[in-house]
């Protein structure tokens, strides 16, 4: 295997799109997709809080108003009371290990910096503030790299049970809890490394394949379907409805999964269902492997960056 160097690049330069190789490149992965109406947003403080995080400062600590904290008060009690029924195990065991190590519950909001920091020990993901939804290229290298782009502002007051971008209701109650998990984040970690310099086409199918297992993803535990996707785990509405029998469920099959039609208006009309984590990611280890790349990548995680080889 021969080492390919950053400047004698073998690769054929146009052929692959760049991609961070170190934890700081990620800097330059912020690519805002906004799509979401701005007369909604006024109220959202998002310049605040961002700032140098990569250079390894502290993440901004946000004052959240008391309007905010009676939102997030709303949303933590209407969905606690379902999880226990609805959730699979590896979320009801990191959510209470949050509630007793990292002060979750529905007083206060809590601070990225402490997240992150729980997180790091759990699992060795930490956290980066983000302004909103990111592009699926750039949200999905982070993952590579254990960091997860997380918003830090919090939906508006008026609709609380519902926000049409990622928020931090999402993030700290869909994607955190299930982030503490090995496996989970093992397996957020893989779709990343697949990602990096990927065609836009394969950006595309693992996206969707993002999808249908991280943010709607159901699995099978002792006999019973349960939700681990952050978009169910953080809507009471789709949660209930996702596990009513109602809608159409097929097997998890990344062949499959990765070409299914998605949108983000309604709730889902067919959900997949996995065996195990571990099931999920042997078959999305079978499915990567199949993408063509000329190079492939190893993560080195003492360094924190790739090593990037020709294939043999
Ligand atoms: N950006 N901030 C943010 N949060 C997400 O959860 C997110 C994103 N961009 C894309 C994305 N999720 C996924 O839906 C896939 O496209 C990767
Ligand atoms: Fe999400």
């Amino acid at each position: 295997l021969k080492r390919v160097a950053d400047d004698v690049r073998t690769i054929p330069e146009e052929k692959v799109p760049w991609f961070p190789r170190k934890i700081r490149d990620l800097d330059k992965c912020n690519l805002l997709i906004t799509k979401y109406d701005p007369d909604m947003d006024q109220d959202h403080p998002v310049s605040v809080y961002l700032s140098n995080i990569a250079r390894g400062e502290p993440l901004p600590r946000v004052e959240y108003t008391p309007e905010e904290v009676a939102t997030w008060r709303e949303v933590y009690r209407t969905l606690r009371t379902i999880y226990p029924d609805l959730a699979c195990r590896q979320f009801l065991g990191g959510l209470q290990q949050l509630e007793r190590e990292c002060g979750y519950g529905e007083d206060s909001i809590p601070q990225l910096r402490e997240v992150s920091a729980f997180l790091r020990e759990k699992t060795g993901f930490q956290l980066r503030p983000v302004a909103g939804l990111l592009s699926a290229r750039d949200f999905l290298a982070s993952l590579a790299f254990r960091v997860f782009q997380c918003t830090q502002y919090i939906r508006h007051a008026s609709a609380p049970m519902h926000s049409p971008e990622p928020d931090c209701c999402h993030e700290l109650l869909g994607h955190i809890p299930m982030l503490a998990d090995k496996e989970f984040a093992q397996f957020s970690q893989e779709i990343g490394l697949a990602s990096l310099g990927a065609s836009d086409e394969d950006i595309e199918r693992l996206s969707t394949l993002y999808w249908f297992t991280v943010e709607f993803g159901l699995c099978k535990q002792n006999g019973t379907v349960k939700a681990y996707g952050a978009g169910l785990l953080s809507s009471y509405g789709e949660l209930i409805y996702a596990l009513s029998n109602e809608p159409e469920y097929k097997p998890f099959n990344p062949e499959e999964t990765a070409i299914q039609p998605y949108q983000d208006q309604t709730f889902q009309p067919v959900y997949f269902v996995s065996e195990s984590f571990e099931d999920a990611k042997i078959k999305m280890r079978r499915y990567s492997s199949s993408i063509q790349r000329p190079f492939s990548v190893r993560y080195d995680p003492f360094t924190c960056s790739l090593e990037v080889l020709d294939q043999p």
